[in-house]
């Protein structure tokens, strides 16, 4: 299997993360993909190729045109309005607030077009968005183009962007925008499967009232864990997406029994669907020395549930999400492959 790795992914290293009421260093953090590709090597699942640069045209179906704008030139108009810090938003339009105006003061639309303060935007936050979806695309193309399966080593990560906000360490959604390429190369029916720790909001909103493509997840239920205000599992989609958002929450300590019982579940939904490719949203979170999440998965458990995906038998693609134990994220993601291949 190939996989497509950009080294631009280093523009994107913010100094701060809000945590704790503290200002930490991001967990989310350029050394996690080293492991991935120090481990790829390791086992030599193929090449490691640096993806063409990102195409937005397929980009700009799904997202809004003034917030890519807006991702683009927030670090300049930070600093040209002299801000001296890294971009973080202190606020954000909440309930009964008005979302039909969009500020003109760049601190006040870093406020509109954010969803999660603990991330921040800094100078090179643009170009390594870029650089992640250009891997996502190319690993894409692959498929479309008659692989059996790529791997998108993706950073930063994409799965909690939505059409119009940024956060949870998430700026252009690489999965939603790889599975809307399926849709333009002619598959009727694509498949989301997010098995990272945290649910993939912004990929739910994005296909909400789709038809077309189904977004299923498991994840850390939102009562106890973030994103905090979607993923219940009375979710399921409106008008004609009805029925194409598929949520499975799971409490704190859940291992690999019930989470794989969800997998199966998913994965006979997905068939049932008549998916003709599948997006893997592949966050490694799940692993039970996760720093910020808390179901307890075995690195084995990640083999077992890569053959588990592999035996649906679709064109797949596989995109890196999260996973921030970050010395076991390398081992951890290289198994769902193998498992995979292996199936
Ligand atoms: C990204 B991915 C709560 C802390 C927020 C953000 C976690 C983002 C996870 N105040 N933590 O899904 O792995
Ligand atoms: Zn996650």
């Amino acid at each position: 299997m190939q996989t497509f790795f950009s080294e631009d992914h280093r523009y994107h290293f913010p100094q701060a993360e809000l945590s704790g009421g503290q200002f930490v260093t991001p967990y989310e953090r350029p050394s996690r993909v080293e492991f991935v590709l120090s481990r790829l090597k390791e086992r030599g699942l193929g090449d490691i190729v640096a993806p063409p640069g990102a195409d937005l045209k397929p980009a700009r179906r799904i997202l809004d045109e003034g917030f890519l704008r807006f991702l683009e030139t927030a670090w300049d108009e930070w600093k040209a309005a002299g801000m001296k810090g890294e971009v973080i938003a202190a606020g954000m339009p909440t309930r009964r607030q008005r979302h039909d105006r969009i500020p003109r003061n760049i601190d006040g639309k870093v406020e509109y077009y954010c969803h999660a303060s603990e991330t921040a935007i800094t100078q090179g936050t643009w170009r390594a968005a870029l650089s992640s979806l250009a891997s996502a695309q190319a690993a894409q193309r692959a498929v479309a183009g008659g692989a059996r399966a790529a791997f998108g080593l993706c950073r930063p990560p994409g799965h909690h962007a939505t059409s119009d906000q940024y956060g949870g360490y998430c700026f252009l959604n690489n999965a939603a925008v790889a599975a809307e390429m399926f849709r333009l190369d002619g598959a009727a029916r694509v498949a989301v499967l997010d098995i990272d720790f945290h649910h993939g909001n912004g990929t739910q909103d994005i296909f909400w009232r789709r038809g077309d493509v189904l977004f299923a997840s498991i994840h850390g239920d939102p009562l106890d864990s973030y994103p905090y205000f979607a993923g219940f599992a009375d979710e399921t989609g409106e008008g004609e997406g009805e029925g194409c958002t598929l949520n499975v929450p799971l409490p704190p300590g859940t291992g690999y029994g019930p989470w794989s019982a969800a997998l199966d579940d998913l994965i006979a939904r997905i068939r049932d669907f008549g998916a003709e490719a599948l997006v893997v949203s592949l966050g490694v979170d799940a692993y039970k020395d996760d720093p910020i999440s808390f179901f307890r998965l075995d690195s084995p458990d990640f083999t077992d549930a890569g053959r588990r995906i592999g035996r649906m038998g679709l064109p797949t693609v596989f995109l890196m999400e999260g996973g921030y134990a970050i010395e076991q994220v390398g081992v951890n993601t290289v198994n769902v492959l193998e498992g995979f291949l292996d199936a």
